[in-house]
């Protein structure tokens, strides 16, 4: 079979993966089943975490017509059970004489897949169209290799650096339309994380609001860690949506509970003890900062020490852009120890 088939059938698993659910913890995968005489016997996709494989899919629909097919699979099949079996041992069993991947598997627990179907004495081939496939899953593909959520620490500062006043006023450092740029932010992520401290504050509601002033359709998980108590009466108990108290100071320990919730990406509105212990653990993938042109000398910074005493130690980061927001300034970075594109690029490219 030559090569414009292969890319042909490829593209076709490409569009049906394009079809499964996006954000979710799983990666969007599609699968096409095509017998030796050129028809398509079996398609499949992956339509979410805890769904059938689109492989399974595919191979039900094929039936025994599965027998001496080609599969062609927009990631390499998975060769471990975990929410469901592996995918390489229903190829095998389904008599498919060859398999075509695109990405192969970035995923630590379920790679290796392409060996045990060769073994088994499939014929196997992968990388086909793989940089289209694995631009339909970057983030997922960051943070399986990474085994935690993503996270964007956002910011909103005096030209000084300054979150709060010396009073501990900070409603509203920057202007309306940031405030609106950041609901529209958040709304992108499965997750809003801020510290007791702040939620104790400022009382923050943390929901996504329209510019109207009412409630957005897709509210992320509102979470607040830390270990001093709530007020019955906070905010954050109120509007839609679901809130989770983590009892922990630990960023990791966080962000492992909420990865084994499912959340993949976490976007951190501080405080700025959160935000140092955070940014000292490495654990910080994407910068928003707001800058407002205002000065005011005193007050919170928006950061924690981070024990940096001297210039040569700054935490340096890469500018990935800026734009106006009304009459403030946004600045997105990423750690410069991160030289992949800023998380944020597949996300927000989306509608
Ligand atoms: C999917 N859909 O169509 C394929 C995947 O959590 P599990 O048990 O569903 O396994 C998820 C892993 O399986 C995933 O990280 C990826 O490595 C592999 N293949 N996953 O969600 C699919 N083929
Ligand atoms: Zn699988």
């Amino acid at each position: 079979m030559g090569e414009t088939s292969t890319s042909k059938w490829m593209r076709r698993a490409l569009q049906l993966a394009a079809s499964g659910p996006w954000p979710d913890p799983n990666p969007r995968v599609g699968c096409v089943v095509v017998a030796p005489d050129g028809t398509v016997v079996g398609e499949g996709f992956h339509d979410g975490a805890g769904t059938p494989h689109a492989e399974v899919e595919a191979l039900r629909a094929a039936g025994d017509a599965a027998r001496g097919a080609t599969a062609y699979v927009t990631l390499e099949p998975c060769s471990h059970t975990g929410r469901t079996g592996p995918c390489t041992d229903l190829l095998v069993a389904t008599g498919v004489a060859r398999v075509v991947f695109a990405q192969s598997d970035p995923n630590p627990d379920a790679a290796g897949g392409a060996e045990r179907l060769h073994a088994a004495g499939i014929q196997v081939s992968g990388g086909v169209l793989a940089d289209e496939a694995a631009a339909l899953n970057e983030r997922w593909a960051r943070t399986v290799v990474l085994g935690r959520p993503l996270v964007t620490w956002k910011l909103a500062t005096t030209l000084d650096g300054r979150s709060a006043a010396a009073d501990g006023t900070s409603q509203w450092v920057t202007g309306e339309e940031a405030r609106a740029d950041v609901h529209e932010l958040r709304a992108t992520r499965d997750a809003v994380l801020v510290g007791t401290g702040t939620a104790l504050a400022d009382d923050p509601r943390l929901t996504v609001r329209m510019p109207d002033g009412t409630v957005a359709p897709h509210q992320p998980l509102r979470v607040v860690m830390g270990l001093r108590g709530l007020p019955a009466g906070a905010r954050v108990h109120d509007g839609p949506g679901d809130v989770v108290r983590l009892e922990t100071r630990d960023p990791r320990e966080a962000l492992d509970t909420l990865w084994r919730s499912g959340v993949r990406d976490v976007w951190l509105e501080g405080g700025p003890t959160l935000a140092a212990a955070f940014l000292d653990g490495g654990l910080v993938d994407d910068v928003y900062a707001y800058v407002a042109p205002a000065l005011l000398g005193a007050g919170r910074a928006a950061v924690a020490n981070l024990g940096i005493h001297t210039i040569a130690d700054a935490l340096r980061l890469r500018l990935v852009d800026v734009a106006v927001v009304g009459g403030d300034v946004r600045i997105h970075a990423v750690p410069a120890h991160d030289d992949t594109v800023g998380a944020d690029a597949p996300a927000l490219a989306r509608p």
